[in-house]
């Protein structure tokens, strides 16, 4: 069993302890557990079979959780969790996940009102019946509908570079009014998530009525869900939503801060704040004193942070995992930016199944002010792509000594190949050819759906060839699309390490492989990572941002990223000649 399985399995017992209104602490631990085990590296089966003692030894786990996931490794169910759902009908999840509802109000509506499923929550809106109830309004009851209709839609989480060409044609949309004096996007974008729930978008403005006009006039508005004096919301034809909200600039910052949050983030942030005698929220930071409130920062992050001993947090790294402890070290990591790549070490050409001659994907890469690339077509394996057999990589290869010599100092193309591990272990290409290759990735394209044992062995296996650089895509994942291969990555990186080989960072947004979380985990292993585009085109060259986004999520530096060394540097890196 996976951890985000287990994660979710803990989620789910929180929301139906909550349905049943239980004891909120039980509720919190079961939440707590779920974000701690998300963010975890390492497996948790292999905790178990190794031993499961360390379970309670991991922040927010403690005995009783720590049984629970010795069960749900070794017996892959919870005998807690089918009661709970014995007693809550399966529909009643549907409507706790409808936006503006939730457990608690859910189990109200269940309670007063007998509604199980959507049609009959739909219904009694419509009926006004939910008004009548505590806590709920008219206005709520047009929420829920309108909720109804997104979860029937359930539409999922859009990649992070979808959402980023739709958020920038939403503000140059809307800089055309001349009353906005700040406008920045919050949320799960400036955060970099891979995949962005709806965009958050902040403006200061001395004419609320100019941006909200301009706003429901976007072209590519499905429908204003809702407006209010300050809040607008809309949802376009892709089916993202966008939530506008206008802040009076004494607020920006704290707002900025709010609505980028993590919520996680948040949580710890407040926490600090009660601690000495101050209030935060998305005006201000306040001093309390008795029943009066004190106006103390909010204008910038920088002041709202400040006011808290906190340095300014890059947005990637609000999530609540390690960036607190590394504030009080005095430890926030310097994180990579796109400027330090100096170098993209996968790219496809028409030799496979690239777009653009190899000659093309140098002059496009020298005029991105590229140094040096590498050149990594496909092996004879990959057939479908026209896969390179010795003697046609060697003929690409002499290709490039000859564009080399030609290119002088100026510009490094390194005679690489994408090599495929085969099905049966071992790589596509002999090793006398693999020997003359400056860079060598090697990929799992073909048995994706073996077990565990026989994937980690082939990749094992690949690092163990001195010919091997790198792992490409070392999992396998596309987002939104299919699931990483069942591969021990504790395992992969161990051997990663003692064999001196590096891992990829593919940039390709539907792959973003190895993701946040395992190039944190390789960084503490002390591998470097390789972050590349995988481009098939000159345009996939431009990939490398999305990259770089998921490096900084994982804190990396400069120093963590192979590729900002020189080509001589890497070369060095690498084992290779100068
Ligand atoms: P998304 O849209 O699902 O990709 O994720 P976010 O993080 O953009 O979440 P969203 O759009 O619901 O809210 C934006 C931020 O606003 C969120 O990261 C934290 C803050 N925020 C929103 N609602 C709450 C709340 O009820 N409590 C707290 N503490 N923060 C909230
Ligand atoms: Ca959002
Ligand atoms: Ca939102
Ligand atoms: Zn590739």
């Amino acid at each position: 069993m996976t951890n985000d399985r287990i994660a979710d399995t803990f989620d789910q017992i929180a929301d139906l302890l909550e349905f049943q209104s239980a004891n909120p602490f039980r509720v919190r631990a079961y939440r707590n557990g779920a974000r701690v085990i998300r963010d975890l590296s390492e497996r948790l089966s292999a905790i178990v079979a190794d031993d499961p003692s360390r379970l309670t030894g991991l922040d927010g786990i403690g005995k009783d959780l720590a049984e629970k996931i010795e069960t749900l490794v070794t017996t892959g169910e919870l005998s807690q969790l089918n009661e709970l759902l014995d007693v809550v009908p399966a529909t009643v999840l549907a409507i706790m996940r409808v936006p503006g509802l939730g457990p608690k109000k859910a189990a109200v509506l269940f309670r007063e009102l007998g509604v199980q499923n959507l049609d009959q929550l739909r219904e009694a809106c419509l009926a006004g019946e939910v008004r009548k109830l505590k806590g709920f309004a008219a206005k709520t009851e047009q929420t829920i509908l309108k909720g109804i209709e997104i979860a029937a839609a359930a539409n999922e989480r859009i990649l992070w570079a979808d959402a980023d060409r739709i958020a920038q044609q939403v503000l140059e949309h809307l800089r055309a009014c001349s009353s906005i004096e700040r406008m920045e996007l919050a949320g799960s974008y400036r955060r970099g998530r891979e995949t962005v729930g709806d965009l958050d978008v902040l403006v200061v403005s001395t004419d609320v009525a100019e941006i909200m006009d301009r706003f429901a006039d976007v072209p590519d508005l499905e429908t204003v869900i809702g407006r209010g004096d300050t809040k607008m919301s809309i949802r376009l034809h892709s089916g993202l939503q966008v939530d506008l909200r206008v802040v009076p600039a004494e607020s920006f910052g704290a707002a900025l801060q709010y609505f980028t949050g993590s919520k996680d983030h948040n949580v710890t942030l407040r926490g600090m704040a009660r601690e000495r005698g101050l209030k935060i929220n998305e005006y201000g930071v306040y001093q309390v004193d008795g029943d009066q409130e004190t106006y103390l920062a909010g204008a910038t992050e920088e002041e709202v942070y400040a006011t808290l001993d906190l340095p300014w947090f890059p947005p990637e790294l609000r999530e609540s995992r390690e960036e607190f402890a590394w504030a009080a070290a005095g430890e926030l990591p310097q994180l990579i930016e796109l400027q330090d790549i100096r170098g993209d070490l996968h790219m496809h050409t028409t030799a496979t199944d690239g777009k653009a001659t190899l000659e093309e994907m140098v002059a496009a890469a020298r005029q991105r002010g590229l140094k040096y690339i590498a050149i990594t077509d496909h092996s004879q394996r990959v057939t479908m792509a026209g896969g390179l057999d010795p003697a046609r990589v060697r003929k690409q290869w002499a290709t490039i000594d000859t564009l080399n010599a030609d290119l002088g100092d100026a510009f490094t193309v390194l005679k690489g190949i994408e090599c495929d591990i085969l099905e049966k272990g071992g790589m596509d290409l002999p090793d006398d050819v693999l020997a003359e290759a400056d860079w060598v990735l090697a990929s799992v394209h073909y048995g994706q759906n073996q077990p565990r044992d026989q994937i980690t062995e082939r990749i094992l296996g690949a690092l163990e060839n001195p010919h091997v650089t790198a792992i490409a895509h070392p999992t396998g994942r596309l987002i939104n699309r299919r699931e990483a291969y069942d591969v021990d990555l504790d395992q992969v990186m161990a051997t990663a390490k003692a064999q001196g080989k590096l891992l990829e960072l593919n940039a390709n947004p539907w792959r973003l492989d190895l993701n946040d979380v395992f190039c944190a985990a390789a960084k503490r292993h002390g591998i470097p990572i390789v972050i590349s585009t995988d481009a098939h085109s000159v345009d996939g060259l431009d990939c490398l941002r999305f990259g770089v986004l998921q490096a900084r999520r994982a804190g990396l530096t400069r120093q963590d990223v192979a590729n900002t060394r020189t080509c001589r540097q890497l070369q060095k890196l690498i084992g290779g000649h100068a």
